[in-house]
């Protein structure tokens, strides 16, 4: 029988750092509130859950990589919306943030978790903040309550 090891989603004692976007604010603020309702229900108390605004989803880069590497929270989750529109901003703001948000977890080694939009129309967006197909910012929560409970020690002690 295989052993399995895995976090369980349960948020007592963590502190949570949250990077919003701004723009797109219409569909970033549901996201914002999936996310803060998720961790509320999974026992993250409230003045445990800090949220740091920026411009733009390219800005979420920079905040991602100061609250990792500030040592204070168990977990960031970056929050942001980016829609294609008729803009070529899309490909090169999508590719450099999804790279950061990755990189700012590897050069921390918390869990920084990827909850941006990244969709065709407003409309797709609206969808995946909470209206017709669940809320990426809820799920972006606890797949960072999941992570911050990795059980790794488990592992070592294992045959
Ligand atoms: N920022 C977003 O968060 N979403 C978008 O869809 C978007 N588009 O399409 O341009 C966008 N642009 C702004 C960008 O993130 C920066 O804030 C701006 O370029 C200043 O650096």
């Amino acid at each position: 029988m295989a052993r399995i090891a895995e976090g369980k989603m349960d948020g007592s004692g963590k502190r949570i750092g949250l990077i919003v976007s701004r723009f797109n604010n219409a569909i970033t603020d549901r996201l914002l509130e999936g996310a803060l309702d998720c961790l509320r229900r999974h026992g993250v108390e409230e003045n445990r859950m800090h949220v740091l605004r920026v411009p733009g989803a390219f800005e979420i880069a920079h905040g991602a990589r100061k609250l990792a590497g500030s040592g204070r929270y168990d977990a960031v989750i970056c929050l942001g919306a980016i829609i294609r529109g008729s803009t070529p901003h899309f490909d090169y703001i999508s590719g450099e943030v999804t790279r950061a948000v990755g990189r700012a977890g590897e050069e921390s080694g918390l869990p920084v978790i990827y909850g941006l939009l990244t969709t065709d129309t407003i409309e797709q967006a609206v969808e995946r903040s909470g209206v017709k197909l669940g809320n990426k910012g809820w799920e972006a929560a606890l797949a960072a309550l999941e992570m911050t409970n990795l059980p790794i020690e488990d592992l070592a002690s294992w045959d």
